[in-house]
């Protein structure tokens, strides 16, 4: 802040002051500025997260007064779901174009360790989704549905006893991407001086838990007294209701006890008026602005960094963007290099694989085919072999038949010479 402030004064140190010799009409400027913005309309978009049923819906009824007409969740949803409902609203002639998210299911799951990861999903997106459009070439931010949360209404449930451990998980996983504004639902369930304890232990929980809530501005003074008062008074302890009852000749939201009348307006009853000044009247704006400012810039410079991108190099020295594209471009091309080279020299070493693979098969081939030959010769020479032999056999065999046949005829004859005689 003061390096910021030193740059200030270096800068004015360079103006010279003028007087004006008569009315130019720049002091129209800020009129100008107003009825631009309330040409355009304002977008505020509000995230409700608290469990199922501690009265969200009556909430936002009771705070925009009218009704946003939602129906209540089932408590047996398997994980939290976000769901947002966007209503166009008018009070005088500005518009306001108004986003209610609301965390269904909440709390409902045993195992609650998850609960917080749809809810910092669901804001990360959003702001992905302005950064996405952002970093476009044609651009169209000034009619851009701007979906980034301004502010999360943290429901905490009237239990007296201090934060639960799902609360503390949730508020710090979120505390540096949107403003958050806890708040004591149910308030009408607690009694009076148990509240005033339930709020002390619930600030110092926070406190020692390191969760950064949201803090209404003190650096306008316009403000600075109503605000730095209502810091004091957080978080607020709020009752909701769309019930009326007449109180004197008016019709105020209340809620009806047997034992007496709850005024959601009361100040004495609850801080639910403190909640509406403070949302609606005084810091809207802010709210708006400190999530552009800071909770978006926080994410796009993360977002900017994990894509490679920054403001120095390694040596601390400025670079411009383009300088970036390049450094990148080049770096990506080296890889791609690398990339080519390495598929190419798997590709050679495959081939050579492959073919020392096929030579080892040829020989296989080679020696199969060798031995089978040799084989072949073998039984054939073995048949050969046999068949001189068999031949041999017969030859004996006729010849044989031959000497028997002939020596029966000479011993026939020799039997009939001796019978002539
Ligand atoms: N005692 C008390 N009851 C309230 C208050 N606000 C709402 N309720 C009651 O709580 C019940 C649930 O209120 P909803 O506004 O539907 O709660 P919710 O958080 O929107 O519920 P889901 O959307 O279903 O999660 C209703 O019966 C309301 O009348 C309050 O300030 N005090
Ligand atoms: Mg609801």
């Amino acid at each position: 802040m003061a390096a910021v402030e030193v740059e200030r004064a270096k800068l004015e140190a360079n103006f010279r002051n003028l007087k004006l010799a008569g009315h130019v009409g720049f002091d129209s400027l800020p009129d100008q500025l107003v009825n631009k913005s309330v040409q355009n309309g304002f977008i505020f978009n509000i995230l409700c997260i608290g469990e199922t049923g501690l009265g969200k819906s009556t909430l936002m009824d009771s705070l925009f007064n009218t009704s946003f007409e939602s129906n209540p969740s089932p408590h047996n949803l398997p994980s939290v779901k976000l769901k947002s409902q966007t209503y166009e609203l008018q009070e005088s002639n500005v518009r306001l174009k108004l986003a209610i998210v609301d965390t269904v299911g909440y709390g409902d799951q045993i195992n609650k360790e998850d609960s917080f990861k749809s809810v910092v999903d669901y804001i990360d997106s959003q702001f992905e989704a302005y950064l996405q459009e952002e970093l476009k070439i044609k651009r169209s931010l000034s009619n851009y549905h701007d979906s980034r949360i301004h502010v999360c209404l943290y429901f905490i449930c009237p239990t007296g006893h201090g934060l639960k451990s799902i609360d503390l998980v949730c508020m710090k996983k979120i505390d540096t991407k949107v403003n958050i504004v806890p708040i004591i639902a149910k308030a009408d369930t607690i009694s009076k001086t148990e509240l005033q304890k339930f709020k002390t232990k619930i600030m110092s929980e926070l406190q020692s838990n390191g969760v950064n809530i949201y803090q209404f501005p003190i650096d306008d003074e316009s403000v600075l007294d109503v605000n730095s008062q209502m810091n004091a008074h957080v978080p607020f302890a709020v009752v909701g209701s769309t019930d009326f009852v007449r109180v004197g000749n008016k019709m105020m939201r209340s809620r009806q006890y047997p034992w007496g009348t709850v005024q959601v307006e009361n100040e004495s009853h609850c801080d639910f008026v403190k909640l509406r000044e403070m949302l609606i009247r005084t810091n809207m704006e802010d709210m708006r602005e400190k999530t552009h400012g800071r909770h978006y810039e926080l994410y796009r410079k993360k977002r900017l960094e994990q894509m490679g991108f920054s403001d120095v190099d390694s040596e601390n020295k400025p670079v411009s963007f383009q300088q970036t594209c390049e450094a990148k471009r080049s770096t990506h091309l080296l890889e791609l290099q690398q990339k080519e080279d390495e598929m190419r020299q798997m590709f050679v070493a495959r081939v050579k694989e492959k073919e020392a693979e096929l030579k080892e098969a040829e020989k296989d081939l080679h020696n199969k085919f060798d031995k089978l030959k040799k084989d072949h010769m073998e039984e054939k020479k073995k048949l050969e072999d046999n068949r001189k032999k068999l031949e041999e056999d017969i030859l004996e065999f006729t010849r044989r038949k031959t000497q028997i046949s002939q020596q029966s005829q000479h011993h026939m004859l020799t039997l009939g010479k001796s019978k002539k005689k």
